[in-house]
């Protein structure tokens, strides 16, 4: 058992986040024959995903990215990091993938903290934290995804408090998320250790305006204000099966 009880987080499923620009001059330039091959073996992949969730082993979630940071998004939940990179490989060896570039990637795994728990319940017992450790990603009309740390500068060090005053600021943030319930559904990655920044936060919302307002208000709550550090901001549309084609066609 760890000493330090910040240390008890409960992890879930392994994430990757894979963004991915298309090379649109190449597009274009292909044979329809070379880009409807390549437009299939995308639709396989997203019916083997597909499958996978059904199978109740894993999540994917597939977005058109706004702006020039990417044009695709896609995130992977699976049980091992085995899988992630199989999917890599796969993803990488079909003909559409010839036609893209993985311009930016995120590695974490689910992550639920200790700050808000039963004591004495087994957490992983309790459908509602497997729920959120094991999620199915919804298919809703926008993703938002971001890394973030929390501070270590001066007197600013989230690290160097003690778990009560950390529990206090984190019961705060979790009241604002609240008022979201419903409306925003967010997964945080645990990142330490996998990737440049210490959590991946990935926002679901049918409404894009949600996704402005709960960053926004977050900012104002202390944990937010003082102790959050922010990376660069990612935001997407639902790609669905439908949808692939009328993206792709040219
Ligand atoms: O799990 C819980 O519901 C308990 C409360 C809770 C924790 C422990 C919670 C609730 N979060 C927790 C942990 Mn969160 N979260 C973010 C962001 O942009 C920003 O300012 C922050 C980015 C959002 C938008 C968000 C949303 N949360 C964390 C952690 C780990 C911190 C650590 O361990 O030190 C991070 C980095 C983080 C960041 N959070 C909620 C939400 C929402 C919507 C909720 C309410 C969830 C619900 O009640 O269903």
């Amino acid at each position: 058992m760890a000493d330090n009880e910040a240390l008890l987080t409960l992890e879930g499923w392994f994430s990757y986040h894979d963004f991915r620009k298309l090379d649109w001059e190449k597009w274009k330039a292909a044979s329809a024959e070379e880009r409807q091959t390549a437009i299939e073996q995308l639709l396989g992949l997203m019916k083997e995903w597909e499958e996978n969730q059904t199978a109740g082993k894993g999540s994917t979630a597939t977005y058109a990215m706004l702006g020039h940071k990417a044009d695709l998004g896609f995130m992977f939940l699976r049980e091992t990091m085995q899988e992630l990179n199989e999917i890599k490989t796969t993803f990488n060896k079909t003909r559409f993938a010839d036609f893209t570039r993985s311009d930016y990637s995120y590695i974490s795994v689910v992550e639920l903290s200790n700050y808000v728990n039963n004591p004495g319940e087994d957490p992983k017992a309790n459908p509602h934290v497997r729920e959120r450790l094991y999620p199915n990603l919804p298919k809703w009309q926008h993703l938002c995804f971001y890394p973030m740390n929390k501070k270590r500068s001066g007197d600013d060090n989230w690290y160097m408090m003690t778990m009560e005053q950390r529990r206090e600021l984190m019961k705060a943030h979790g009241m604002t998320g609240r008022k979201y319930a419903g409306r925003i559904k967010q997964i945080i990655g645990g990142s330490i250790g996998y990737d440049d920044w210490e959590w991946g936060v990935t926002l679901f919302a049918n409404d894009p305006l949600d996704l402005k307002r709960i960053v926004y208000e977050m900012r104002f709550d202390e944990v937010s204000a003082r102790y959050g550090e922010f990376g660069t901001f990612l935001v997407g549309n639902l790609l669905t099966e439908e949808g692939v084609q009328s993206f792709l066609e040219v």
